[in-house]
């Protein structure tokens, strides 16, 4: 069984040292329990920075240290103090924090800080090396360590490893700010999975790699470098049974009792997070304050308990944000207080879990609006811990966590009017809507807890792995090109169906208008000599172009992605029968936004996929359907589907061509005992499929096929080609 590592900036343990001597902190975050769940089936073992600088710690100190934490499952990277300045308090914090954030005033693009940040990436990878076995299963986390993928796969090519951003990715307008941005993208593409939280970072990633990089995907599938590289979405959960059971624990109902005494009848306001900029802290305020304003009735009758938890408290942007924050308070407090009644409750330091669930299942609302969050766990936590059903999450449409939690209540940050007639709405909420949308949350959060998305993400990471096994192994091996060469000679009546782009001329003449070579001409003449080849060129370039580039060779054509053909000196013809293996693409993403839109249906029909919104909450529905179009947009963007928006139904449909409907006009035309097909892209995968299963069929590149063979190149292609040509007996 494989070992599974996990690397991480931090370990979920801290080290500090005092007059006694070294003295270990563990943490319980999120991540820890996630990670967790993966050592009842693997080996575990979690490397990471243990929080101590190495000035701090003398030469007995790192080996003692090493030893302990080896026989926790810990193994320490040792930085400098120097270092964990310029690379986390820096190149992370000033500028991968903020830029991926959107917050480019604030992003420094600093040389100093991004080579320390090389540097440290480079440290991990050497630790990483000293205790690392080539089927360890390697799960790297967060913008910390964006370029350890590449580097240990420049190291040991065939290791499986794992990415996942745990912050938003930014779209590709912003991402390309970053001078370094080349490096970045080769560096997490190192990875053989990389993972977001939604689709909405996904889709920023692959348009990065596209535009930047000039890759392209097939629903998030990368053929990068001979290598299948998978993007997905894994909305990250919490310890659901966790947050459920605390009002049940004995420490936390005391913190109950105790906070109840204190908030006596006031309505409670729950405010949760890192004090950092993205969090929305003083926007927040600024509309409580604007709610107070709008709604005296409420004075004296509702609280704001605010809990900012002390974060990255060096760096400038940080202590600046938290005066402003304390001074809104102060002009909050005493603009609206009365001497009985503070509207502000406001705690800086971290709490204890007993005392932090204590404070989301007593509070009537959650107010939380990040101005952008890759997730937000706050949100899953305070819905996770009411086992009473009552409570009501207002939440911001700029966190990861809103695409899944369609029944809170949705708001813009910024949107202080809004906030405020939100604020009252759910002040006014009756019990039972409250326990409809709660229950629904809770459902969603029980089924794809911490463990489960630890789970999943190490399954897909397996798969893909297995998959390009599976790929290495059908590359044509010198065995079979003699089986084939055998079987061409031993054959009267052959067909070869060949695409051009990609197949018989390089991927990158696509974006030309570059006519055929002489080599390529030559190759196809050269297989045309023998009258027992029938040579057909399967296009999906204009009609009128392949006709004018292959006019002095006898090959038959399609065009168009089939929706022309031409055989020998007859006219050009069209046909229109219609298919529908895409469906199985596209219905788990109709089904994805199925789960998250309480309402919403899927209708199959033989031709068609249709999404129904009609049942939904219209606002949210809308909402909802909006995002579909855009995923779609994009998912189909290079698939042979009609994507329709009305009346409250998306509908997906074929478009009615494509190469393999119509190169099957010749496979159907006489009874062939030869038949080649080569391709490269998904288009080529139609003609694939129509082939009798004893055909050979030749995929180019590395990406996943349906295909018998792979080949690297189209001149190898060629090459192979012209060999079997020699073949021929006149
Ligand atoms: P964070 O920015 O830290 O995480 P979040 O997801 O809300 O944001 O997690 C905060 C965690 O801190 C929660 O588990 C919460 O319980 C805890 N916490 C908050 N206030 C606390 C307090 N006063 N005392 C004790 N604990 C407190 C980053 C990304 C997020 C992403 C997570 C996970 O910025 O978008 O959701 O990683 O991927």
């Amino acid at each position: 069984m494989s070992r599974i590592i996990i690397i991480s900036n931090r370990l979920p343990i801290t080290i500090k040292k005092n007059k006694n001597g070294l003295v270990f902190e563990q943490s319980a975050g999120g991540l820890a329990t996630g990670m967790s769940t993966l050592q009842e089936k693997n080996e575990r073992l979690w490397i990471g920075w243990p929080g101590i600088a190495n000035e701090q710690l003398n030469n007995g100190d790192k080996d003692s240290l090493q030893t302990k934490m080896t026989a926790m499952g810990y193994y320490p990277v040792f930085l400098s103090q120097s270092q964990v300045e310029d690379y986390y308090n820096g190149f992370c914090n000033k500028t991968i924090w903020s830029l991926f954030h959107c917050f480019t005033q604030y992003t420094e693009y600093e040389n100093q800080l991004w080579d320390s940040y090389r540097r440290v990436n480079q440290i991990f990878c050497q630790t990483v090396l000293e205790i690392i076995k080539p089927d360890d299963i390697i799960w790297i986390h967060d913008y910390h360590l964006i370029l350890l993928p590449y580097l240990l796969r420049k190291r040991i090519p065939g290791l499986t490893i794992g990415f996942f951003l745990h912050i938003p990715f930014p779209p590709v307008e912003i991402f390309r700010l970053l001078p370094w941005r080349n490096e970045m993208l080769e560096g997490v593409m190192g990875a053989d999975l990389i993972g977001f939280h939604t689709y909405d970072y996904v889709r920023n990633f692959l348009d990065s790699v596209l535009r930047l990089r000039g890759y392209e995907n097939r629903l998030g599938f990368i053929n990068y470098q001979n290598r299948i590289i998978k993007v997905d979405s894994f909305p990250m959960g919490i310890d659901f049974d966790r947050f459920y059971n605390t009002s049940e624990q004995y420490k936390t109902k005391k913190e109950i009792k105790k906070i109840r005494d204190k908030v006596k009848n006031y309505k409670v306001i729950i405010s949760v997070d890192r004090l950092d900029y993205t969090k929305g802290i003083l926007e927040r305020l600024k509309a409580f304050a604007t709610f107070l304003e709008d709604n005296p009735e409420y004075w004296e009758k509702v609280i704001m308990i605010l809990v900012a938890v002390p974060s990255r408290t060096t760096v400038t942007q940080y202590k600046k944000l938290k005066q402003q924050i304390d001074e809104k308070i102060g002009y909050i407090n005493g603009q609206y207080g009365t001497l009985g009644w503070s509207p502000i409750w406001y705690l800086y330091r971290s709490l204890p879990f007993p005392e932090l669930t204590a404070l989301y299942y007593i509070s009537d609302i959650a107010l939380i609006t990040p101005l952008k969050d890759g997730m937000n766990l706050v949100a899953k936590e305070y819905i996770a811990t009411k086992k009473d059903s009552l409570g009501i999450l207002i939440l911001s449409e700029m966190a990861g966590a809103a695409s899944e939690m369609g029944e809170s209540l949705i708001v813009n940050p910024n949107n202080r009017t809004q906030i405020s007639w939100t604020l009252k709405y759910a002040l006014n909420m009756d019990e039972q809507e409250q326990q409809k949308r709660i229950l629904s949350l809770q459902k969603r959060l029980k089924n794809y807890d911490v463990k489960k998305w630890a789970d999943d993400f190490k399954e897909n990471l397996i798969k893909i792995k297995d998959e390009q096994k599976n790929l290495a192994a059908k590359y044509l091996s010198p065995k079979n090109r003699l089986k084939i060469i055998k079987d061409y000679q031993q054959s009267f009546h052959r067909l070869f169906l060949i695409d051009y782009d990609g197949t018989l001329v390089p991927y990158h003449y696509k974006f030309k208008q570059a006519a055929p070579s002489t080599d390529v001409l030559g190759t196809i003449q050269l297989l045309c000599q023998d009258a027992k080849n029938r040579v057909v060129i399967v296009s999906g370039r204009e009609k009128n172009i392949l006709e004018k580039w292959f006019k002095d060779v006898p090959v038959d054509l399609i065009a168009e992605h089939g929706a022309w053909l031409k055989k020998g000196s007859d006219n050009w013809k069209t046909i229109e029968p219609l298919k529908k293996e895409w469906k199985e693409q596209i219905r788990p993403i109709l089904e994805l936004y199925t789960n998250r839109t309480p309402g919403s249906f899927i209708q199959e029909k033989e031709y068609s996929l249709v999404w129904h919104y009609i049942k939904t909450e219209p606002a949210f529905g809308r909402t909802r359907a909006l995002e579909l179009m855009d995923s779609l947009t994009y998912l189909t963007s290079n698939l042979d589907l009609e994507v329709n928006h009305g009346g409250r139904v998306i509908e997906i449909k074929a478009a009615g061509i494509n190469k393999g409907i119509t190169a099957y006009q010749w496979i159907s035309e006489k009874k062939w005992d030869f038949i080649m097909a080569i391709g490269d892209d998904w288009t080529d995968e139609e003609t694939f499929a129509h082939l009798p299963a004893w055909a050979y069929s030749i995929k180019v590149g590395s990406g996943m096929s349906q295909s018998k063979y792979n080949i690297h190149s189209s001149i190898e292609v060629r090459s192979f080609l012209k060999e079997l040509a020699k073949k021929s007996s006149f």
